[in-house]
């Protein structure tokens, strides 16, 4: 039974490709890479956007983090601090299937990707009139932007095969090379052929250092639905971190019979759809109280 979740309000486009590649039989990698590669690549995603069009760093440089991981062990690709590419996990799935490596950074990213033949382009055609705005409001007053970027796609596919894939531009205005949750594995996404996915978003620096989404593996290997798995991993962080210090973090997880659920210390939407009822759903999940 085919089935397809994605992270924030402005996944549905992707959830929607998804349900249809998925539908025709399409393997769930693929169709991760295919989905992700239409939000990557367009300039309007909506309020907060990844890979062309997402906020750039400090130096007003659009540097990304892309992953894909799937389900069978060792299959694990990613990028970071990724520049001049509008379609990211693209390139993290070249690193995944074409190198012996599992991350690739910055100028060795962008070298490796142009050997596979992706084409580099200047920085101003990755900037959009929107994150170009910003970016010189920025420079005037410096005050960061927050606000969370990154499209965190599970597809589990009519063989049975899953995959999870995240992208994001990272948080605006970043230092140059600051890397995030998104493409270490058990941060930002995991994959487990045996168990299912999860994939997070929201304060990277602070969401590395609790690898929640190993966490939500393990309990869901242990017999929890994907929500309890996800509340309860929101419910040890927020515990350890204090309720008042708490950042912000949103998992979405899926299981192998395509069940979904998620946990996010904010209000925080998602997408989802099974084969089984073939529609759609924006859910709002409202934020974690302990
Ligand atoms: C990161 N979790 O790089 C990602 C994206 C994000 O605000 O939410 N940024 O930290």
């Amino acid at each position: 039974m085919a089935a397809a979740v994605g992270t924030w309000a402005f996944s549905m486009p992707a959830v929607r490709k998804l349900s249809l590649l998925l539908k025709k039989g399409a393997g769930a990698t693929d169709s991760v890479q295919e989905a992700m590669a239409e939000i990557e690549n367009s300039e309007e995603t909506g309020q907060y956007i990844i890979g062309r069009g997402g906020y750039p760093n400090k130096d007003g440089l659009v540097q990304c983090d892309a992953a894909v991981m799937e389900g069978l062990p060792g299959r694990f690709g990613a990028v970071a601090a990724l520049h001049g590419i509008s379609t990211p996990l693209a390139v993290a799935r070249k690193v995944m299937d074409k190198s012996s490596h599992s991350l690739l950074v910055g100028e060795g990213a962008m070298a490796f990707a142009k050997e596979e033949g992706f084409v580099v382009e200047e920085n101003e055609q990755m900037l959009t009139q929107h994150s170009a705005d910003a970016y010189q409001e920025y420079l005037g007053n410096k005050a960061s932007l927050t606000g969370h970027d990154t499209l965190g796609l599970i597809a589990l596919d009519v063989h049975g095969n899953i995959t999870v894939g995240v992208s994001t531009s990272g948080s605006p205005f970043k230092y140059p090379g600051r890397v995030g949750d998104s493409p270490l594995p058990g941060c930002g996404l995991y994959a487990d052929h045996q168990v299912g996915a999860a994939a997070a978003t929201g304060e990277g620096d602070k969401i590395m250092c609790f690898c929640p989404c190993f966490h939500v593996i393990l309990l869901m290997k242990q017999g929890l639905s994907p929500k309890e798995a996800c509340e309860s991993v929101l419910k040890h962080i927020t515990y350890q971190m204090g309720h008042e210090n708490m950042f912000e973090l949103g998992i979405v997880a899926m299981n192998m019979k395509g069940e979904t659920g998620a946990a996010s210390s904010i209000q925080f939407t998602y997408c989802v759809w099974s084969q089984e009822n073939d529609s759609i759903e924006q859910l709002i999940q409202p934020s974690f109280q302990p």
